[in-house]
Order: structure tokens, then C-alpha cells, then sequence
């Protein structure tokens, strides 16, 4: 593990702590294993005020939503269909909007989170990143207004946390990336989908710019 430490201007510096819900975590409907390790820390780090701006992503899908395995005849979850010309997976029904599944954790410190982003709330896209959508049935990404968001902010650095490393992280991180803010992933504050995933998603992240640092790196700038 690497032990340099990494600065954080708070003025320019975002906490953006991803989909930490019921249903990614132990006893949800797509529980990511050990999702439960990361609220803790999580809520230590959003209590230390290292960030000017602190948001959250909150996956909210209708029940009709197009990657839900339920809504495709004959498929199970963790298969990939052919959807609009791209490869969709097929996930068991999680984040219904409303539900006690989509609900964020309640051992956060959600008083600190200045904006919510709600994502995949319509039937045809699916929203792995914070920032848009999917690919959708007209070849479109739609954004979620995120990166306009923080620009406004005077945001230039994302610290990513939350779930699940391989999806929804890594899409924002990247998203992240390229549109122009410095993206960190805070590896020991996420956890993976797929534990088999995890030196393609290094990979990943390294080709789009992305670093990857650990909690105990962060110290505020002086
Ligand atoms: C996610 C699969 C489906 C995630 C969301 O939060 O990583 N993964 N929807
Ligand atoms: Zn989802």
C-alpha cells in the first residue's frame, strides 16, 4: 500500500459518496459482499470536513426499469441482453424508487450532503455514473447536471466512496475524470459487485486518469 499522503484543498476538493443504500448492502437485493465495512469509515470521513462540497448518488429506478431482469422474460440477473445495441447486465430488482431498499443508510451523516443525485429513474436508461446515464435507445448519454453542478462550486478535485467499486464508482470516477475534474477512488471505501474485478477496474481507472488512494493518505492542505 502506498503511505504518501494526499492533499486535500477544501475549497476545491468534493466527497462524493456513491449509492450507499439497503439494497447494495448485507440483506438487500443486490448486496455487495462486505458492503457494510465501508459506513463507518465512511461516515468518520464525511465528519472530518476535509471537503468543500459534499454529495451522495442515490440509484432510483421505477419497477418497469429496462435492467431488471424481471422485465425480461426467460432472463435472469447477472446476465448480459442486448439492449438498444449495447450489452446491458441484468440485475435483480434493487433501488425501487420508494422502497426501504432505496432508502440511503441511516448511519450516515446525510445532514452534511449538500446534494442528492437521483439516477435511473427512467425506464430505458440505466445510470451507472453520478454524472449520466447509460447509453439509451437513441445512442445518447443524458447528463445528470453533476459536473455543472461542481463547476459552479469551484470544485476541481472528486473523491469517490461508496458502491459498488466495479459499477457505479468506477463509471463516475471515469465520468469524473473526463470531464475535467481530478478523480481519486478511496479504494478501501468501496467494495466490488465482482471480487474477481478488481485489477481490470485498477486498469480502468489508470487509463482514464483516475488514481487510486487510500483513506489514510488524506490530510487536509495546509
Ligand atoms: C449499481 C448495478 C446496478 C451500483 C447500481 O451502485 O454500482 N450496480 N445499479
Ligand atoms: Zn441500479
Amino acid at each position: 500500500m502506498c503511505s504518501s499522503q494526499v492533499s486535500v484543498a477544501r475549497r476545491e476538493a468534493a466527497l462524493l459518496v456513491v449509492d450507499l443504500q439497503h439494497d447494495f448492502l448485507p440483506g438487500g437485493s443486490l448486496a455487495v459482499t462486505e458492503g457494510d465495512a465501508i459506513v463507518a469509515p465512511i461516515a468518520k470521513l464525511m465528519n472530518r470536513d476535509l471537503f468543500g462540497v459534499v454529495a451522495a448518488t442515490q440509484d432510483w429506478h421505477p419497477r418497469d426499469h429496462a435492467s431488471f431482469a424481471s422485465n425480461h422474460p426467460g432472463r435472469r440477473p447477472l446476465e448480459t441482453v442486448e439492449l438498444f445495441g449495447y450489452r446491458q447486465m441484468l440485475w435483480p430488482e434493487h433501488c425501487v424508487a420508494g422502497s426501504a431498499g432505496a432508502a440511503l443508510h441511516p448511519g450516515l451523516p446525510w445532514e452534511r450532503v449538500a446534494l442528492v443525485i437521483r439516477k435511473g429513474m427512467e425506464r430505458e436508461y440505466d445510470s451507472y455514473s453520478a454524472f449520466r446515464s447509460n447509453l439509451g435507445p437513441d445512442g445518447t448519454r443524458k447528463t445528470t447536471g453533476l459536473a455543472g453542478y461542481l463547476r459552479e462550486r469551484a470544485v476541481s478535485g472528486v473523491f469517490l466512496c461508496g458502491l459498488a467499486r466495479d459499477y457505479c464508482v468506477r463509471w463516475s470516477a471515469e465520468d469524473a475524470a473526463q470531464a475535467g475534474f481530478r478523480a481519486f477512488v478511496l479504494w478501501d471505501l468501496t467494495r466490488p459487485v465482482d471480487p474477481g474485478s478488481d485489477s481490470a477496474v485498477r486498469d480502468a481507472l489508470a487509463q482514464a486518469g483516475v488514481a487510486v488512494v487510500f483513506s489514510e493518505q488524506l490530510r487536509a492542505a495546509s
